[in-house]
């Protein structure tokens, strides 16, 4: 049996980081893997990489007998326009869709062109859905999948998705293209699953579980060492959770001699609780650390569950700092705020001084509780996925126009990014070129907000 993999092309019209945040697609390399010990003859096709590419041209060289798609909230129209295709060029070839999109939302997909949706993916349903396409075993109800001939209906057990090693053999032709930040080649590695915290705002203990479940370290260490990128995002909720395995990884990389920059992000709680670590991470290649800060002020972090104070983040940026790893803030920014608000972050950077700052506005997701708080003052339904993309304002701004709010917005990331601390660390962390690169991402991403503040009411 042959199978296409294919990741979209990016939505035209979204709120984007792609021009920076570029990485792999991890999620269908998994899914490669499950196929290929299951006897399948895989090919991948990312079109975020061939974004001129077409369908068609892979259906005809390929001649697949199914297709899986993977799925982001940006990804929707696209995943279905590329089902439709499929189903005009062959009627017969079964649409498999998967990914965060399909977790979050599998009714997104419930259209006559895709025929199952995994809302969760393990190496049990994805064997018993090849039996189905296959031949060999009646259409029955499978663990974590809708599928159309049962209507999509399927009120039986959910699970969380199994950890599979990416088969990462399948985007080879693709690997020089994926960059996280000003890293290129950067290849994307996850360690553990779930989250102790419970910020409100967060989808991802929600999607993962609450429960941390960890993959054993040495089979990651394995995993890094053999990788050919010199870079690795490790995009676990809070790589920096567990003390003696991030003692492990470290023995491991240094027994086995493995040389690599690493990115991940780190709660500030992590950071505090282990201060005599970090000189040791840096040793080991740890160069930076993204951290949620979220807010300036106390008021706000309890607001949102955070489970430290505006001392605690200033505390953890100096450790960070005293050890040479570059701080890579992120920020929310609040609705209900005013000018003054606005000031006041700028201000608190300014003092705070993190390498680099990402700026987001609230998301009230359907899937935690600000929704039910925000759902009155919502500018878009919650089926307008690709409006979810964690870049667009959503919530009517209370004490300003939204046209002033995303000016606002605009003048902080200009300001914050084109601070001369921020440009002085990306000459010198950065490769040039991929500094240009990311003035170019700074760039489009401007001009993204200056066409919502024109044309969004
Ligand atoms: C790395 C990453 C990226 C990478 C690449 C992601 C990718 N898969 O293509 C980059 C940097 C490109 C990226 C970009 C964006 N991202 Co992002 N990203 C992540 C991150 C940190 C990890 C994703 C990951 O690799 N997970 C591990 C893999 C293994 O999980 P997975 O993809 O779900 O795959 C599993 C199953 O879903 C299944 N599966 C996947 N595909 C398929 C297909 C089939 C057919 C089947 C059967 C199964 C299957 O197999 C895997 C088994 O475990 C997550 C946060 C997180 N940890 O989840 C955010 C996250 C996924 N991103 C998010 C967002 C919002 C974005 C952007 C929209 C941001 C923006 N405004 O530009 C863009 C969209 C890019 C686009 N498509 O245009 C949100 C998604 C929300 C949502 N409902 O979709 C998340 C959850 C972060 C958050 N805010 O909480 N992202």
């Amino acid at each position: 049996m042959k199978i296409l993999l294919v990741r979209p092309w990016v939505n035209k019209n979204i709120t984007t980081v792609k021009n920076y945040l570029f990485g792999e697609p991890m999620g269908l390399e998994c899914f490669s893997a499950l196929l290929k010990e299951n006897g399948v003859e895989v090919l991948l096709v990312d079109f975020m990489v061939e974004a001129k590419a077409v369908i068609e041209t892979y259906l005809e060289s390929f001649e697949p007998d199914a297709v899986g798609i993977t799925s982001q909230c940006t990804d929707v129209e696209n995943v279905k326009a590329i089902a439709k295709a499929v189903k005009l060029y062959c009627k017969a070839i079964p649409v498999l869709v998967g990914g965060v999109q399909a977790s979050c939302f599998p009714n997104a997909f419930f259209v006559p062109e895709v025929d199952y949706v995994f809302k969760s993916t393990t190496r049990k349903n994805v064997k018993e859905v090849l039996e189905e396409l296959e031949g060999s075993s009646n259409m029955r109800r499978i663990d974590g999948v809708y599928s159309r001939v049962l209507d999509f209906i399927n009120d039986g057990e959910f699970c969380y998705n199994e950890y599979i090693v990416p088969d990462r053999s399948s985007t080879v032709k693709y690997r020089k293209a994926y960059k996280y930040v000003g890293y290129q080649p950067c290849a994307i590695v996850q360690t553990a699953y779930g989250c102790r915290n419970r910020c409100t705002f967060c989808i991802r203990w929600k999607i993962e579980g609450g429960e941390l479940r960890e993959v054993p370290i040495a089979e990651i260490v394995n995993q890094i060492a053999a990788l050919d990128e010199p870079y690795v995002m490790i995009c676990d909720n809070d790589f920096l959770i567990n003390a003696s395995r991030l003692e492990t990884f470290c023995d491991l990389l240094e027994t086995q001699n493995v040389k690599k920059e690493f990115i991940c992000y780190g709660s500030v709680n992590s950071i505090l609780e282990k201060p005599q670590l970090l000189s040791r991470l840096r040793k080991n290649g740890l160069v930076a650390v993204i951290v949620g800060y979220e807010a300036f002020e106390d008021r706000q972090l309890s607001i949102y569950n955070k489970a430290s104070t505006i001392d605690d983040n200033e505390q953890a940026t100096s450790l960070l700092k005293a050890n040479d790893i570059a701080c890579w803030g992120s920020f929310i920014l609040h609705p209900d705020w005013s000018k003054k608000d606005f000031k006041k972050l700028l201000d608190y950077l300014d003092y705070l001084k993190p390498e680099l700052a990402t700026f987001s506005p609230l998301v009230p997701h359907p899937m935690t509780s600000l929704y039910e708080t925000y759902k009155d003052r919502l500018l878009y339904d919650a089926e307008d996925y690709d409006k979810w993309n964690f870049g667009d304002v959503l919530i009517r701004p209370s004490k300003m126009s939204l046209k002033a709010y995303y000016w606002e917005v605009l003048k902080l990331s200009l300001k914050m990014n084109g601070n001369i601390y921020s440009v002085r660390y990306t000459l010198k962390a950065f490769p040039i070129a991929n500094t240009l690169k990311m003035i170019t991402g700074f760039n489009t991403l401007f001009s993204i907000y200056i066409k919502n503040m024109l044309t969004r009411r």
